[in-house]
C-alpha cells in the first residue's frame, strides 16, 4: 500500500479535527492562538478587550518594535499604544514669555497630515514596528488626533506645509467649524467647558476644529484610520473625544474596517469627567469605551494622601470600580496615571516621582482587575513641557532605559502581576482583608491570592487565601526553579489560612499554578 495515497485520503479528516481539538483546547486553557496573519493573539482573542496594554508613550518606533519582541511579548502584554502617529506641528522658533521648550511634547497632539512621517519615525518605520508586535503577540493601539488640526506653526515632521484652515490637498476652511460659523462663542475657543455647543464646535485650547459632522471630513478621517488598521493596528484611543458629539464619533467609527484579527477595532474615548450631562463620560459609553481618570484619582488619593482617619488608605480601595461610583469595568480603560495626569499641577495622580508607591499601584490596579489596565511607561522630565530626548530637530531617539527613560514596565514586580492577572482572568475578588490602613489582601475566585503593604514597615498578616493547602512560590520575589523556589514560600494550611510577611511597599502573589 502506498502510505502518501493514504495519507492523502485521511489528511482532510485529520485535519480538522485536529484543529477542532487545538481550538478547543486554547479556548478552555486560554492559550495563544495563532490569527489570519501568523501572529498571535493573547487573552481577549475573539473580542476587542484589549487585556493588558502598555502605554509606551512617545517611544519612537524602532524602540517599540525592539521593545514589543524582547520585552512586552515575553512578559505577557495583551498590546501596546503609541502616541500619535500622523505628520504633526514642528516648531521653528520658542512663543513668548515662559515658553523655553523649542519641541515640546505636545507638538504631535497637532495634525498636519495623514502620512505618518512623525517625531517617532518614518511610515515604513511604523508599519515594520506593528508588525514586529503583531509578531510579538503584542496588538497595537493608536491615539488618534482627529477632532482638530493645528493652533500654531506653519510646518511640520514630514515637510508639509500649512496655514491657518488651509491643509493643502486635506482640509480647507469649509472643514472647520470656526470659518463655517458654527462656533457659538465671541473668539472661536471654548469659552464654557459645560456648553456642548462650545465644546463640540469651537478651538479647545486654539486648535482648529474640525466639522466632523461632515461626509468629507469622517471620510478623511476614516481613510487615515482604515490604513492604521490595514497596517495592523487594533484599536484606538480617540484624543478629545468630549468635543466632538457621539454622533460623529459613531458615524466614524461604522466606517471603520475589520482590524487583521476579523473585529471591529477596539475604541476608547477620552472623554475626562468634569462636563454635565451629555458632556459625561457616562454620556459616551454608547459609543465606546472611556478612559478611566476618575479611577486614576481615586488610586492617587488610596496611596498617597494616606489620613489617621482611613478616608485615604489602601484599605479604602475595598470599594473600587463601579461600586465607587466609576465607569463600569468593562467599559473602561484603568491606569494609575497618563501623559495629562502626571503632569497635573494639583498632584492629583500619582507618577513616576513617587517610585514605590508608583510600581505599587500598577501591582493593585493588576491584581484589583478593574478595567482593561494599561501601564504608563515614557520619559522622565522637570518642567512640563519637555521635550523627551531628541536630536536637535525634534525627532526621538531611541529609548535607553535609565537614560531618560523610565522603563517602569519591566520593573519585575510589575511583569510578575501582569502575568498573575493573566491567570486569574475574571474570577471574582473574595476573602477581602485589610488592617483598616495600608494592607490589603484577597483572593481571586479560588486562582490566586495576593497581599499588597503600602505601609513603611513590613507586615505579618494571618488570612484565608482561598486555596489548597501546600506550599506555593511568591511570583513577585521569585520564580520556580527545578521544583523550587528562588523567592518566598506561602505555606497555606488546610483550612485555607496562611500566615505571610508582606515586604514595606511590597506585594507577594500566588496561584494556583505556583503551587510547588
Ligand atoms: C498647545 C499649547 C497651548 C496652545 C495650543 C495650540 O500648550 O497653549 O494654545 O498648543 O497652539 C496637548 C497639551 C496642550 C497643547 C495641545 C496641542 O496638553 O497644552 O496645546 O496638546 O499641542 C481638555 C480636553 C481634553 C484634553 C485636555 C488637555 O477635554 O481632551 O483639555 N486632552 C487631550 C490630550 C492632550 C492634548 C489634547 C487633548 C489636544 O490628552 O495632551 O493637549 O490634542 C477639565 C475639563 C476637561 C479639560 C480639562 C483640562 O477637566 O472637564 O475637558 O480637558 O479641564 O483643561
Ligand atoms: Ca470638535
Amino acid at each position: 500500500m502506498d502510505p502518501s495515497r493514504t495519507r492523502g485520503r485521511r489528511a482532510p479528516f485529520l485535519r480538522r479535527t485536529t484543529v477542532l481539538a487545538v481550538a478547543a483546547l486554547a479556548a478552555s486553557l486560554a492559550l495563544a492562538v495563532p490569527t489570519a496573519d501568523g501572529a498571535v493573539g493573547r487573552g481577549s482573542r475573539s473580542t476587542q478587550e484589549p487585556g493588558v496594554t502598555v502605554s509606551l508613550w512617545e517611544w519612537n518606533w524602532r524602540s517599540v518594535a525592539r521593545e514589543c519582541t524582547d520585552v512586552l511579548g515575553p512578559a505577557g502584554y495583551d498590546g501596546v499604544q503609541v502616541a500619535p502617529p500622523q505628520n504633526s506641528l514642528k516648531r521653528t522658533a520658542l512663543g513668548n514669555g515662559s515658553d523655553t521648550v523649542l519641541h515640546p511634547w505636545w507638538e504631535v497632539y497637532q495634525a498636519v497630515s495623514y502620512d505618518l512621517t512623525s517625531r517617532m519615525g518614518t511610515e515604513a518605520q511604523f508599519k515594520k514596528m506593528v508588525k514586529t508586535c503583531r509578531r510579538a503577540g503584542v496588538k497595537v493601539y493608536v491615539d488618534a488626533v482627529i477632532n482638530h488640526t493645528t493652533g500654531q506653526g506653519s510646518t511640520s515632521y514630514g515637510g508639509v506645509d500649512y496655514t491657518p484652515y488651509r491643509y493643502d490637498g486635506l482640509y480647507g476652511p469649509e472643514d472647520f467649524h470656526a470659518p463655517s460659523g458654527e462656533c457659538p462663542s465671541s473668539d472661536g475657543g471654548i469659552q464654557d467647558f459645560n456648553a456642548k455647543a462650545q465644546v463640540w464646535n469651537c478651538n479647545l485650547v486654539g486648535l482648529e476644529d474640525l466639522r466632523t459632522g461632515s461626509d468629507d471630513v469622517q471620510a478623511e478621517i476614516a481613510g487615515y484610520l482604515n490604513k492604521l488598521i490595514r497596517y495592523g493596528v487594533s484599536g484606538f484611543r480617540v484624543d478629545a473625544a468630549k468635543h466632538m458629539p457621539p454622533r460623529d464619533l459613531d458615524a466614524i467609527y461604522s466606517r471603520l474596517n475589520r482590524t487583521k484579527d476579523g473585529v471591529k477595532p477596539y475604541w476608547s474615548l477620552e472623554v475626562l469627567p468634569g462636563g454635565p450631562g451629555v458632556l459625561r463620560p457616562e454620556a459616551y459609553l454608547r459609543s465606546g469605551d472611556v478612559l478611566g481618570v476618575d479611577g486614576a484619582r481615586q488610586m492617587q488619593q488610596a496611596f498617597k494622601s494616606y489620613t489617621a482617619d482611613h478616608t485615604g488608605s489602601l484599605s479604602s480601595l475595598e470599594v473600587f470600580g463601579a461600586a465607587a461610583g466609576l465607569t463600569p469595568s468593562g467599559k473602561t480603560v484603568s491606569f494609575v496615571t497618563n501623559h495629562d495626569s502626571e503632569r497635573n499641577d494639583a498632584g492629583d495622580y500619582l507618577n513616576y516621582k513617587d517610585g514605590a508607591t508608583y510600581v505599587l499601584a500598577h501591582q493593585w490596579l493588576l491584581a484589583d482587575g478593574y478595567g482593561s489596565p494599561q501601564v504608563y511607561s515614557s520619559f522622565a522630565w522637570v518642567t512640563k513641557d519637555d521635550s523627551p530626548p531628541a536630536r536637535a530637530d525634534g525627532r526621538i531617539t531611541d529609548a535607553v532605559c535609565g537614560q531618560g527613560w523610565t522603563c517602569v514596565h519591566r520593573d519585575r514586580g510589575i511583569v510578575a502581576m501582569v502575568g498573575w492577572h493573566d491567570y486569574v482572568g475574571a474570577a471574582k475578588r473574595v476573602n477581602f482583608w485589610t488592617d483598616d490602613a495600608n494592607v490589603v489582601a484577597f483572593s481571586k475566585g479560588n486562582r490566586g491570592w495576593v497581599a499588597l503593604n503600602n505601609g513603611t514597615a513590613p507586615k505579618e498578616v494571618r488570612v484565608q487565601t482561598g486555596l489548597p493547602g501546600g506550599r506555593y512560590c511568591d511570583v513577585v520575589s521569585g520564580a520556580e526553579q527545578a521544583g523550587g523556589c528562588t523567592g518566598t514560600v506561602v505555606t497555606v494550611g488546610s483550612t485555607g489560612f496562611a500566615t505571610v510577611t508582606v515586604p514595606a511597599k511590597g506585594v507577594v502573589a500566588v496561584t494556583r499554578a505556583s503551587r510547588l
